[in-house]
């Protein structure tokens, strides 16, 4: 239903064709895309909702309410499925995913904890074995930062064959959060960690009782953090609450969420989460383990699956992340790979966070296949599918980043395939 109704907004957005483009036709072009979608977006209303639909400057507003609530006439959601539940990305704007359409990834549901009970432990190779209270970590320094989250499955079809479905669904497991807690660093160094320990075991306190083997890499003892904060407020119950592990660039599963013990040692713990799961099966049959970061990634969500174009003016839109690094360059092409531009990065370009990139375009009618690809700064570029299928064969589910094509039919309609 919702996806019937994206194809009926997307038609409407579209200026009138016009050629050459110059700054006064753009504006009046702009006017009248107003004036389009006006009415098609009302059409969009539910009856019960137009029918006391009275003149706003006639009648006093509402009053203030404690706890927001967006407009009643927004109406992007998650995709839900049966333990995960995807972020609509083609309708969002700049970077940061608001928390309730933060996407959703659970193994055996998201449990009710009350923060006043719930602790934290810290044992194992450390001088000091800790039992923390939430209110006791929330007095440590704290910090923020921006960061993408992705789980490693994410955009696994791409190992398949193509199917016609939305970017939401192929590529929505995918979220961008400001994040709040503690450096791990900092509880590491209170619990009086060893030497020798050179892993930490990750425990959750949901009923998968997920747990982790953390490499302490110089990188993870730079970023790792324990949070209780997202974008401004505490932590989602989806997300974690009360506490939750945040590994910038890691894969989404290694990111424990309800955390509630961390256990210091000198080898890989080898869990069933990275043994049995999350391990890349290759062509010839072995598997890697601990492949931990997200590689740089691409993809345009505007226009994307399942919308609908007419011909004339788009601004192309996607998002490009690499859990390296910065994102430094997206290349798009809207010729099927014969010619690249450069698209426009918008501000801010944070490490390890979703990146929009923004490139205009005048669509011709003419049935075409557009792509974007990116690079980070370790020098690194999205790979072609065919590429990365080459290394990495089809046996695979997880860490699939290859460049992602939407092909424009002649009747506007916008299709996932693969080249
Ligand atoms: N305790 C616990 N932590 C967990 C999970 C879980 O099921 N239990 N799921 C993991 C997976 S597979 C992913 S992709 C991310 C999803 O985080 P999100 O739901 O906040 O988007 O959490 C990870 N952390
Ligand atoms: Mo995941």
């Amino acid at each position: 239903m919702n996806e019937d109704r994206r194809v009926d907004s997307e038609s409407a957005h579209h200026a009138p064709a016009a050629s050459p483009l110059n700054r006064r036709q753009f504006l009046a072009g702009g006017a009248s895309l107003l004036a389009i979608s006006a009415s098609p977006a009302l059409a969009g209303v539910q009856a019960e909702e137009r029918s006391d639909a009275i003149d706003p400057t006639r009648v006093p507003g509402a009053s203030p309410r404690s706890y927001g609530e967006r407009s009643p006439f927004e109406k992007q959601t998650r995709l839900v499925a049966n333990a995960s539940s995807t972020t609509p990305l083609q309708d969002l704007q700049g970077i940061i995913t608001p928390s309730a359409l933060h996407f959703e990834r659970h193994h055996n549901g998201v449990p009710a904890i009350d923060p006043a009970r719930h602790r934290l432990l810290i044992h194992g190779l450390v001088d000091r074995p800790m039992i923390f209270t939430v209110e006791e970590l929330k007095r440590f320094p704290s910090v923020s930062r921006v960061a993408f989250l992705e789980c490693s499955g994410n955009s696994r079809d791409g190992w398949d064959k193509a199917q016609d479905l939305t970017v939401r669904h192929l590529h929505g497991l995918t979220s961008t959060s400001e994040w709040t807690g503690i450096k791990l660093s900092t509880l590491l160094e209170a619990a009086e960690i060893r030497r020798q320990a050179t892993w930490m075991l990750a425990e959750g306190g949901d009923a998968a009782a997920l747990t982790r083997s953390v490499p302490l890499t110089d990188d993870v003892l730079n970023e790792a953090m324990v949070c209780y904060g997202q974008n401004g407020e505490a932590l989602r119950p989806e997300q974690g609450y009360p506490l939750r592990l945040l590994l910038p660039g890691f894969e989404g599963n290694i990111n424990v969420k309800w955390l509630r013990r961390l256990k210091l040692g000198s080898a890989p713990f080898m869990t069933r989460w990275e043994t049995a799961t999350y391990t890349d099966l290759m062509p010839d049959g072995k598997a890697y383990q601990f492949s931990l970061v997200m590689e740089a990634k691409s993809v345009i969500m505007r226009p994307s699956g399942k919308q609908r174009l007419h011909p004339g003016f788009h601004e192309i839109q996607g998002l490009a992340w690499s859990g390296r690094g910065c994102i430094t360059t997206v290349d798009v092409t809207v010729d099927a790979g014969r010619t690249w531009q450069a698209a426009r990065l918008q501000e801010p370009v944070l490490p390890k966070c979703h990146t929009r990139f923004r490139l205009p375009w005048r669509w011709d009618g003419q049935e075409t296949i557009i792509q974007s690809r990116c690079t980070d700064d370790t020098g690194y570029r999205q790979p072609t599918r065919e590429s990365l299928i080459k290394v990495r064969g089809t046996h695979s589910s997880y860490h699939y980043n290859g460049i992602q094509s939407w092909k424009i039919e002649r009747n506007g309609i916008v299709k996932n395939v693969h080249v």
